[in-house]
């Protein structure tokens, strides 16, 4: 055999191996535009397997803190089982509440960080205020998945690690907190950049 031949066919198995461990994990671009095409900020995209993924929670813990009596961020998605923490960094006290049917809870006036995170263990929607300054809002999405990313501010998102299979796409945006915003099926066999378009108001 020549050595270009060898070369040919080294090259050959290269590509199926890296071809393989492609199909190992997929990572799924997307841009979250409204009907007009403008990309939409913190849309959230969450992957519904056919079964259940049986991994566990990816980010265990997550946060929202109080900065200038404000939420941020303003939304937030994390999987069923995440505990969230609630920094105060201002130097007033606050208190955050909700009365969602996936979560109630309270955090009674409180300066620092509470010592205890709050577990988000029910899938569902959830907002929150403070007792003290009415206009703090803050929303959360609790999904049963671990394949979620919500769009930053040209309305792109990505989804890495995800496992290929078929799926249901689901995206949601808080202007229309109680209905979806897109649900489609998704097969993911590879890498995928995708252009998605969605109703971002409860009036659409
Ligand atoms: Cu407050």
């Amino acid at each position: 055999m020549k050595c270009s031949q060898k070369g040919f066919i080294m090259a050959l198995l290269l590509h199926a191996m890296t071809g393989w461990s492609h199909t190992q994990a997929a990572t799924l671009t997307l841009q979250v535009t409204s009907a007009s095409g403008t990309g939409i900020e913190d849309a959230v995209v969450y992957l519904m397997p056919g079964k259940p993924p049986g991994r566990p929670v990816q980010t265990p813990t997550a946060r929202i803190d109080q900065i200038n009596k404000e939420f941020v961020p303003l939304v937030s998605v994390v999987q069923t089982g995440t505990r969230i923490s609630f920094p105060n960094k201002d130097n007033i006290r606050h208190h955050v509440y909700s009365f969602s049917a996936a979560k109630k809870f309270e955090i009674k006036l409180y300066a620092d960080t509470p010592s205890k995170p709050i577990l988000f263990d029910t899938a569902g929607y959830v907002v929150m205020g403070c007792n003290i300054h009415d206009h703090m809002i803050a929303h959360l999405l609790v999904v049963d998945t671990p394949y979620f990313a919500k769009t930053d501010a040209n309305g792109m998102l990505r989804i890495a690690d995800v496992p290929p299979g078929d799926y249901s796409l689901i995206a949601w945006y808080y202007m229309r907190p109680d209905r979806n915003a897109l649900v489609m099926p998704l097969s993911l066999k590879a890498d995928m950049t995708q252009a998605i378009s969605i109703r971002t108001r409860s009036s659409d």
